[in-house]
This record gives structure tokens, sequence and C-alpha cells, in this order.
């Protein structure tokens, strides 16, 4: 049921993996000033200005996780060997911008951060896996930040086109997929995370986010421009959480909600793929009393230049009600819904739900008529190492119903082109910043404190995943 190039493989963020921070010319990331959260109090996705200016200052890294990543950036050579022994067609990961543009603004990008991704690409290349890149993944340089409030200045479009440009003329030849954003609808949900925003630097902070969303989009669509007129046959996507949802009850009025809520989990996506803004966008700056800069000429870019196709990151579902407060809560990636009683949950309360994935498929297959591509799709949770490997027959059976609801939905006539595992190493969780959230198929000893030998061990799905991706996702047993 699986097309016979269907791209296998796996994703992760420059910015949870890479570490060496402060090497060859990086400049500070504003994924550099978080500290940990944990399952008990959850993520961390505010810091005030003053707690990053403290974190910028502050030298002790061992407070800051992603600081220091799994050491990927002097360990990618063995990483992607063991990429490779497991048959990845694909690897889903992020240029850090400020590897580039240390501050963000400069003229001029550092040539170190390039080579270290020429290094890489060819890394890949040996080993024919194709680089499926996100430009902007969870980071921005933190200077964008503590000069500009991030993308709430319109000067952002001006900067991010400059390292992007940089980027695909260096890369036009080794990448064909290009992501812009991950998970765009972050600026709304995360916005320091997803638009370098400073909430107290804000007058409004509602108009703030829609605003800076739109110079994302508009950002996005530019790029989308420059590459469609100069590198023929490359393909941009967007890519967004999908916060799939079911309705509580068939009572009228949650399903009215439902169909809101799946509206407006939609809008970010109907933007970049129909090149302008759903009214549920419209309603919602009406009703919040915003007025946007949106300049004739944004609207015509936005129309001109849409995306070739659709992506999204899908690891659980939620429901949703008309009277929903009273409801018991749990947690769905950015999002908190209500409880479904049908699912189990992970330890960080994810309700794990296959059939969503293939619910999700048709319906933005439905909507958009693009080709679909699964950026992400996980299960972050508790392994133990035993004996040189984990015997994760846990992640094994998410595993196995995901990846045959996604080929139910190819069978029901989805063009979806791949799949990258999210975490395909155990890596820093974006929303805790722990490492004792593990996704990987290889297990990293580390722990959360920075504690270990970063030795790199497969676990059992390590091999499991290795025979899936060999028999073109027919053997999963
Ligand atoms: C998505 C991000 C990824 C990844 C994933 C898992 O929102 O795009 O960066 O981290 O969530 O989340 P977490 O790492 O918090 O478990």
């Amino acid at each position: 049921m699986f097309p016979k190039n269907f791209l296998w493989g796996g994703a992760f963020a420059a910015n949870q993996v890479e570490g060496a921070y402060d090497e060859d010319g990086k400049g500070l990331s504003t994924a550099d000033i978080f500290p940990r959260g944990d399952r008990k109090s959850g993520g961390v996705f505010k810091r005030n200005y003053e707690q990053i200016i403290e974190a910028s200052k502050d030298k002790d890294a061992s407070l800051y996780p992603k600081r220091r990543g799994i050491d990927f950036y002097h360990r990618y050579k063995d990483d992607i060997a063991l990429f490779a022994q497991m048959g990845f067609k694909a690897l889903r990961f992020s240029f850090s911008w400020s590897r580039i543009f240390p501050n963000g603004d400069e003229e001029k990008p550092n040539e170190k951060g390039i080579a270290f991704y020429k290094d890489l690409i060819g890394e890949l290349k040996k080993h024919d896996i194709t680089p499926i890149i996100t430009l902007s993944h969870f980071e921005m340089p933190l200077h964008l930040v503590l000069e500009y409030n991030g993308w709430t200045d319109r000067k952002m479009i001006g900067f991010f086109l400059r390292y992007a440009k940089t980027m695909v003329d260096v890369f036009h030849d080794d990448i064909k997929y290009w992501i812009t954003f991950n998970e765009i609808d972050a600026t709304l949900h995360i916005p320091l995370i997803g638009a370098g925003l400073i909430e107290e630097k804000t007058d409004d902070l509602e108009q703030s986010k829609y605003q800076a969303l739109h110079h994302q989009f508009v950002a996005s669509s530019l790029f989308t421009e420059y590459v469609h007129k100069n590198y023929p046959g490359l393909m941009v996507g967007c890519m967004s959480t999908k916060n799939l949802k079911y309705p509580a009850t068939c009572k009228p009025e949650d399903c009215m909600q439902w169909l809101k809520e799946t509206q407006m989990d939609c809008a970010c996506t109907d933007v970049q793929v129909f090149g302008e803004y759903p009214y549920v966008f419209k309603k919602m700056w009406e009703e919040k009393g915003i007025t946007l800069d949106i300049s004739k000429e944004d609207e015509v870019i936005l129309k001109e230049n849409t995306v070739d196709f659709v992506s999204f990151s899908y690891y659980a579902s939620l429901v949703t009600s008309a009277e929903g407060s009273k409801k018991e809560k749990t947690s769905a990636n950015l999002l908190v819904g209500e409880k479904n009683p049908y699912l189990k949950q992970t330890p960080w309360g994810w309700q794990i739900d296959p059939v969503g994935l293939r619910f999700s498929l048709n319906q933005m297959y439905d909507r958009y008529k693009l080709p679909m591509f699964v950026a992400e799709n996980g299960m972050g949770t508790i392994d133990v190492l035993d004996h040189e490997t984990v015997n994760d027959d846990y992640r094994i059976d998410y595993l196995r119903s995901h990846i045959q609801e996604m080929g139910k939905a190819i069978e029901d006539g989805v063009p979806v082109f791949g799949y990258t595992y999210w975490g395909c190493i155990d890596c820093i969780s974006a929303s805790t910043s722990e490492m004792s959230k593990r996704y990987g198929f290889i297990y990293v000893d580390q722990d959360d404190e920075g504690k270990g030998t970063l030795k790199r061990y497969p676990k059992k799905s390590f091999y499991w995943y290795k025979k899936a991706i060999a028999s073109n996702g027919k053997d999963l047993y």
C-alpha cells in the first residue's frame, strides 16, 4: 500500500540535538535560554525579558539543556551511519539560523556554519538519505528577539529571507524539500518559541501574535517565490501542528464547537495553501478588536506563492465540547483538551490514537488536494536501558498501529509521500527540555542533568523499523 519510493525516515531539530551552542561562530539562539521543566510541572514556554537577559549572560550551560543537545554537532557521522543501518530514505532536520547569521541582522553569513551543514549533507548523500529541511524550527538568533521583539517587526521578513536564500543558494542541488517554519501555528500558542515575541514588550499580545504570524506568512511566501523562480523542481511545504479533536457527544452544540476548533486548527495551512486568510481568522480578529498591517502587496504575495506540499506533526488527539470547562483535561503537543475515555495515554498524558492519523490525513487531503508528508509522529515515554538495549515493545506497538493507519489513508486515496518518525534518536524534549522523555530508536546515555557517556544504544524498535522500511511498510510484526 505504500508507494515504491516512499520516504521512510526520522526527524529531529537542530536545537534539540546539536549542542555546540557557542562553537564555530554560532550566536545565542532562543533555544539556549530555556531551563528544564518536567513531566509534573509541564513544559517551559515563557520567559520574561529579565529572565532572557539573565540566561543570555549565564555561562553555566548545564542549566539550559538545549545548549548541549546530544552533541550531534560532533557525532553526526556515527549517528547518520546508524540511521543508514535502519535503511532511512530521508532525514527531516533543521538548520540552526544562528549558526549561519549569529545575530540575525548581519549582512554576511558565518562561513563555518555553512561548512558544518555542507559536511552533514555530504554524509547523508554518502548513505543515500534524502534531506528534508526546516529553516526555522523553534529557534532564531536571540539578538533578533532583544533588538526587534522577533517577528512583530516587519524587518524580520528581510532577515529571514537573507538567511533562507543563502541556504537554498548553497544547497539547491542537494535539497529538494524545504519547510519554512516548524508548526507555524506555534506563534499563536507559544509566541516566544514560535516567533521570538517577548510578551511584556507588546502593548496588545493578541494583536502582536497575529501580526508576527502575518510577517511569517509573507516571508514564507517570498521564499517560495524565490525558489519557484530560481530553482524550479524544488518543493516548498508548509508545516503545522495537527491538533485533531473529536466532539464529546453527538449533541449539536458539541459538534458546532468541534467544527469551530477544527477550522481554527486548519487556518494556518489554509493561508499557505489557498494564499488568503480564512473567514475564521477574520472573525477572530474582529472579536479580539485586532486590525493587522496587511498591505495590498502582502495579499498579492500570499496569493501568488502558495506551497507545493502539506506537512504536519501528529502525536495524539483530544476531545472538545461546548461546556468544556468542567471536563477532565489532558495535553497533546502544544494544546490542552478533554480526555478521551477510549484512548490510552503516554506518561506525559498524550492520548495514543492511531486512527486519528488516518482521520487527519483524509481530512487534510480532502481540504487541500496537495501531496501529504507526515513530518512528525512519535511516542515520548520512559525507556530503561537493559543490557545495552531497550525492550521498547510499546514503541513498536505505537509505530505499527500508526503506520497501519497511514497505509489505510493511502488506500483511501491520500497521496502520502513520506513519514519521518519524530525523535529518531533520543533528544532534548521541545517542551520540557528533558532527556527522560525518550522518543528514539536509539537510546542516548545522558540524563536530565546532562550526566552520562552520550553513548548510543539501538533499541528493539531500531531493528523493527529496519524491517518495516526494508519491506516498504509490509513487515510490521
Ligand atoms: C513538536 C515539535 C518537535 C518535538 C515534538 C515533541 O511540537 O515540532 O520539536 O519536540 O513536538 O514534543 P516534546 O519534545 O515536547 O515531547
